[in-house]
Order: C-alpha cells, then sequence, then structure tokens
C-alpha cells in the first residue's frame, strides 16, 4: 500500500520533505499540498510532485479522503491548529518544530490525542536521529560516566530582520532543550540567560548572541550559546562531561586540505545539509508507524516538554540572569 500525504506549508523545509517522501523514500507519495501563499505549492508540484492536487483550504485537505496522513510544516503560530485538526480527523501527523508556541497551545494536542486513545503526533525533533548524537547517548551511556556539565553551542551564519530575540529559543534552542534531554534522559529546573555584548552584524531588534544555562533535576548544568549571526558556518557543538571521562558530538564529514600552511576543514553554511541523514530517518520512521495509523519518535508529551522549558527561558530572557523554575507536571501514560 502506497501511503497518500498530505503537505501543508511548502517552504523551505516542506518542499524538501516532499522531494524526500517523493524521491528518496519508499512507501509513501505526496498527494495534496496546501500554502497560504499559493505560488509556494505550485513551486513544489512543478519541482517536486507534479501529480499533487493543490488545496486552497488546509483543513479540506485535511480532512480528503485520498490523504492517509499530514505533513504541517507552516510556520510555527499555526501548527496546533492543523495538528488538532489531523487528531480530529484520525490521521498520523509529523509536525515541524515547534508543536506549538505555548506551552497552553502543546497542552491541548497532548489532551487531545490522549483523548484519541493513541499516537497519532510525530514532532519534528530530527537531531535524535543524527548518528553523532545516536552515538554520543551511547558514549554517555557507557564512557564518560554519569554526566555532570554539557557545553553545547548552536551557530547560525546570519537570520533575517524578522528575528526577534524570543526566537533565538523558540526557534533555535528548541533544538538543544529537545536534544539534551533526550540525551541525558532528565528533565529541566531551572533555566538562565546571560547576554555578552551584542554582536554589531545582530539587527537592531535582536540581542545576539545569547548563552541559556539550564539546569536538570539530576543535578546537570548545561550552557548553551545560541549565536545566530556568527558570518562563518552553520556550526553545531556538543561537549558531555561525565564523572569518567568527556564525548563530543563529532564534526560533519568533510574532506581535509593540507595548502599553504594550513590544515583546514571546510564548515557548512546550511542547516539543510547538516542534519540531511536525520530528515531522511525521521521521515522514514514517521512513514513506518503511519502505515499502521499510528506515529512513533518525538512525541507531543516532547513538544509540549520543550514549549514548556522554551516559556520558562524566554521569560528568563528578561530576567537579568535570575534563574526561572520549569514545572512540569506528570507525564501521561500515554507516553510512558
Ligand atoms: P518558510 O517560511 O520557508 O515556509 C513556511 C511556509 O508556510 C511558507 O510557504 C508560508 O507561506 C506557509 N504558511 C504560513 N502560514 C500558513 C498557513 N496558515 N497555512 C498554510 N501555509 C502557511 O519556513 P520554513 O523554514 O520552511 O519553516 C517552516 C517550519 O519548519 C517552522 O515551524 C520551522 O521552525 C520549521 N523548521 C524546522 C527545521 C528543522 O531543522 N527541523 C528547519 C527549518 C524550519
Ligand atoms: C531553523 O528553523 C531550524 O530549525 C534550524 O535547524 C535552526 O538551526 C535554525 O536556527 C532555525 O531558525
Amino acid at each position: 500500500m502506497i501511503l497518500k500525504i498530505g503537505v501543508i506549508g511548502t517552504g523551505a523545509i516542506g518542499q524538501d520533505h516532499t522531494r524526500r517522501i517523493n524521491r528518496v523514500l519508499a512507501g509513501a507519495r505526496v498527494t495534496a499540498l496546501n500554502d497560504v501563499n499559493r505560488a509556494n505549492a505550485e513551486t513544489c508540484q512543478r519541482d517536486h510532485a507534479p501529480e499533487a492536487r493543490i488545496f486552497d483550504d488546509a483543513h479540506a485537505l485535511i480532512k480528503d479522503a485520498d490523504v492517509d496522513a499530514i505533513l504541517v510544516c507552516s510556520w510555527g503560530q499555526t501548527h496546533e491548529d492543523y495538528v488538532l485538526a489531523a487528531i480530529a480527523a484520525g490521521k498520523p501527523c509529523f509536525c515541524e518544530k515547534p508543536l506549538a508556541t505555548t506551552a497552553e497551545g502543546a497542552k491541548r494536542i497532548v489532551e487531545a490525542e490522549q483523548a484519541a486513545g493513541r499516537r497519532l503526533v510525530q514532532v519534528g525533533f530530527m537531531r535524535r536521529y543524527d548518528p553523532g548524537y545516536v552515538a554520543l547517548k551511547k558514549a554517555v551511556a557507557g564512557v564518560t560516566g554519569a554526566p555532570l556539565m554539557v557545553h553545547a553551542a548552536h551557530r547560525n551564519p546570519r537570520v533575517g530582520e524578522n528575528y526577534l530575540t524570543p526566537m533565538a529559543i523558540h526557534d533555535t534552542l528548541i533544538h538543544e532543550i529537545d536534544v539534551l534531554r533526550w540525551l541525558l534522559d532528565d528533565d529541566y529546573v531551572s533555566a538562565r540567560v546571560f547576554f555578552p555584548r551584542k554582536s554589531p552584524r545582530a539587527h537592531e531588534n535582536l540581542r545576539d548572541p545569547q548563552v541559556v544555562v539550564l539546569e536538570t533535576a539530576g543535578g546537570v548544568v548545561i550552557d548553551v550559546e545560541v549565536f545566530v549571526n556568527c558570518h562563518y558556518g552553520y556550526d553545531i557543538q556538543c561537549e558531555i562531561v561525565g564523572e569518567d571521562g568527556i564525548a563530543r558530538l563529532p564534526e560533519p564529514m568533510g574532506i581535509q586540505t593540507r595548502s599553504g600552511a594550513v590544515l583546514g576543514q571546510p564548515i557548512l553554511m546550511d542547516w539543510k545539509d547538516r542534519f540531511i541523514d536525520s530528515y531522511d530517518y525521521e521521515l522514514a520512521d514517521f512513514l513506518k508507524a503511519a502505515a499502521q495509523g499510528t506515529a512513533a519518535g518525538p512525541t507531543a508529551w516532547d513538544g509540549y516538554v520543550a514549549a514548556v522549558t522554551a516559556d520558562a527561558c524566554v521569560a528568563a530572557q528578561d530576567a537579568a540572569g535570575e534563574a526561572v523554575a520549569i514545572d512540569l507536571p506528570a507525564r501521561p501514560a500515554l507516553y510512558a
């Protein structure tokens, strides 16, 4: 059986996921596309899914009998509405991060999924599928011994004028919030944010860089540098310091050169290239589970925990270095 997929939001990642489903992965076809900007859906249809129908109404796409599962790849503030509609239609739904832009929104999704009685939502936290992070998790379970500290960095070459200070959390740090919690198998209890001197490359309404310090229930202290105008590349770093040793996230593969008295290795510039394998693996996982009428991978609960943590980090941006507490309710049985 070929699974029929409807994609909502056909910008950068919606087009890339459509390409992935139709040209890289087996078992599914994109049959329906929607975007508030119809021209983007037409570009996606022309380049990656010539047989797909374009819907002017995303809700009609979700309900259509010729759509078995949904990919939500529109802007973050639209995710909740579409994911709730997919759950109401009983269709598996892959939602790009963030699951919702508020913790209340993510909670409504968790409650709807619990009421449906089965998992229907996978959140696009693709780093859990990255071979480097998978190897790091194995190292944490073995060679490093119990973790004490994590040093991490999330650097983008540049961002546009519409990227504001809280987006460094909701849009960017959100990946570390999820993957570090998964790596450590621990939850966060507090967040602090520190702002060094502002980079002259950051536009007027953005405080960049910033350092987020998270503390976990198990007493691990994590510092993450978020620097979205670093200029030189898309650079993701992570080092775990444990009782018995240290483990670092491997650099992406790149040819090493020796020339002009310099030992060199290229640095990627685009997030699409840095995690290209993980996007393939996360969607393969989604398609496999969706064919059984359910969802796998990062859960709506993970999306909710990330949203609660992100809200605390945004509050900490205005707390002059003071700690903001992170309180989580008990994890529902569906996500045990
Ligand atoms: P984009 O701006 O390139 O594309 C978003 C598309 O959604 C646009 O074509 C826009 O017209 C459309 N759209 C907006 N509101 C809509 C609505 N109500 N209904 C239907 N379509 C709507 O943005 P991009 O970079 O593709 O990001 C989309 C989502 O994917 C965001 O939530 C972002 O955080 C996430 N993302 C995840 C990445 C990852 O590494 N997992 C990487 C990049 C983006
Ligand atoms: C973007 O939306 C992503 O998800 C990328 O992975 C991240 O590195 C970037 O900062 C975000 O803007």
